[in-house]
C-alpha cells in the first residue's frame, strides 16, 4: 500500500526548513541553519578537512533518535491519522498510474474503499482531501465533490463508495467480496441499506447533535437489532461466512465508529446484553486483519471527531504534520513528505505538480 502524502522519515529536521506554516512565519526561523561559516574552526588541509567532515558525521548520528520499533512496524500497516490533507491552492499530484483513492482519514464511505482494497491485497495511493476546504481540482475528480473517490486512470475517476466497491470487486478478482448467489447478495444489500439510520446517528452526532432526537435513537436502535438478527438467522461468525466479506467490510465503519461513541454516549450504547452477539461480531470483525491495519483507536478518533465538530480537525492534522510535531501523540510523530512518481522525495508540493487538471464535463461515459 502506497501513500502519497505520507511517507515517514525516522527524524523529523529539515521539514522545518522547506515548508511554510498556514499563518504565514517560515518554518525555518524555528530552527535556525548553521550558515555563518566564520565561526567554524579554519581546515588547513585535505586529511584534517575529511577527519573533521567524519567528526561531524558521527556527532550528527548519534544525536538522531533511534527509530522507534512500534512505529517502524505500524508504519506499513496503518494510514497515519495525521497525514496531510490538500485543500484549496493546492496542486494535483500527478497520477502516477497507481490506482488512487482519494481519501479522509474518519470517512466512514472512504473506509470502505480502503477496506476492499486491502482485504483484496491490492497496491494503492492515498491523496487525503480536506471534505471542508476541497481543493478546486477534486470537482473534477468527484462528481458529488465527495469522498472517496478512486482515480483508476488518467482522468477516469469514480465515486461513490458502493459504486466503487463494486467495481474493485469486478476489476480484481482475487478474494471475491460479493456473495455470488444473487439472493444472498440482495439480503446484504437490505442490510446494508437498513444500516442508514446509522448514517444519520454518526452525521448528527458530529454536525447537529441537538437534533438527536428519541426517533434517531430508536431508529439507531432499530438497525442494530436487524444486523444481531441477519447474524443469528445466518447462524455464521460473519455475516458473509467463516471470513468478513462485502456486507462485512460495508457496514463496518459505522459499528466500528459507534463502538467508539458509545464510550462518550450513553445513549447509544450496545455493549449490553441485549447485544452481546452483535458485540461478540464485533470483537471478531476487530480482530480481522484487514479491519485492524486501518484500525484508529476510539480515543483518537473521539478526539479528531472533537476537532470536526469545531471546524479544526483538518487544521489540526496539517499543523501536526508539519509544524507541532513534538506535542502530538506518540504514534503522531510522523514527518510527511510527497514521493513523485520516480522515487524522488519532496518536502513540499514538487513544481510539477502544478499541472492543471483536466477540466470536468459532465455528463462523461468513463467516471465522475
Ligand atoms: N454516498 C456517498 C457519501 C460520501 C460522503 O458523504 N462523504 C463525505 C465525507 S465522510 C464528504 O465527502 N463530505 C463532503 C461533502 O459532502 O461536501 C458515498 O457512499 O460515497
Amino acid at each position: 500500500m502506497k501513500h502519497y502524502v505520507a511517507r515517514r522519515s525516522s527524524t523529523c529536521t529539515d521539514k522545518y526548513t522547506l515548508k511554510k506554516s498556514r499563518h504565514g512565519t517560515p518554518l525555518h526561523t524555528q530552527r535556525p541553519l548553521e550558515r555563518d561559516r566564520s565561526k567554524r574552526e579554519p581546515i588547513h588541509s585535505i586529511t584534517k578537512a575529511i577527519a573533521v567532515v567524519v567528526q561531524r558525521i558521527k556527532a550528527s548520528a548519534s544525536n538522531q533518535k533511534a527509530p522507534d520499533q512500534n512505529l517502524m512496524q505500524s508504519e506499513s500497516k496503518l494510514i497515519r491519522p495525521n497525514a496531510l490533507y490538500l485543500r484549496k491552492g493546492d496542486p494535483l499530484p500527478p497520477f502516477n498510474g497507481k490506482l488512487r483513492v482519494y481519501n479522509m482519514r474518519y470517512c466512514p464511505f472512504a473506509q470502505r474503499t480502503i477496506l476492499a482494497l486491502n482485504a483484496k491485497g491490492l497496491d494503492y495511493e492515498v491523496v487525503n482531501i480536506d471534505p471542508v476546504d476541497q481543493p478546486d481540482w477534486f470537482m473534477t475528480k468527484s462528481l458529488f465533490g465527495q469522498l472517496p473517490a478512486v482515480e483508476v486512470a488518467v482522468g477516469v475517476t469514480l465515486c461513490e463508495s458502493l459504486v466503487i466497491v463494486n467495481y474493485i470487486d469486478d476489476v480484481y478478482p482475487q478474494r471475491p467480496l460479493r456473495a455470488r448467489d444473487p439472493l444472498r447478495h440482495a439480503h446484504d444489500q437490505m442490510l446494508i441499506e437498513a444500516l442508514t439510520p446509522m448514517h444519520t446517528v454518526l452525521f448528527k452526532l458530529v454536525h447537529a447533535p441537538a437534533t438527536i432526537d428519541e426517533n434517531v435513537i430508536n431508529a439507531y436502535f432499530k438497525a442494530l437489532t436487524y444486523t444481531q438478527e441477519q447474524l443469528k438467522k445466518r447462524g455464521t461468525t460473519f455475516l458473509s461466512g467463516n471470513e468478513p466479506g462485502y456486507v462485512d467490510y460495508m457496514i463496518w465503519p459505522w459499528i466500528e465508529k459507534m463502538l467508539a461513541f458509545q464510550k462518550v454516549d450513553a445513549r447509544f450504547k450496545f455493549d449490553t446484553p441485549s447485544y452481546e452477539l452483535l458485540t461478540k461480531y464485533a470483537q471478531k470483525m476487530i480482530e480481522d486483519s484487514t479491519v485492524n491495519q486501518y484500525a484508529v483507536s476510539d480515543e483518537i478518533y473521539l478526539e479528531a471527531m472533537d476537532g470536526y465538530k469545531s471546524g479544526k480537525v483538518f487544521e489540526y492534522e496539517r499543523e501536526s504534520s508539519f509544524s507541532n510535531y513534538f506535542t502530538v501523540k506518540a504514534y503522531h510523530r510522523h514527518t510527511f513528505f510527497f514521493v513523485s512518481a520516480e522515487g524522488s522525495r519532496f518536502r513540499s508540493p514538487p513544481p510539477q505538480m502544478n499541472t492543471p487538471s483536466t477540466p470536468f464535463q459532465y455528463p462523461r461515459i468513463d467516471g465522475c
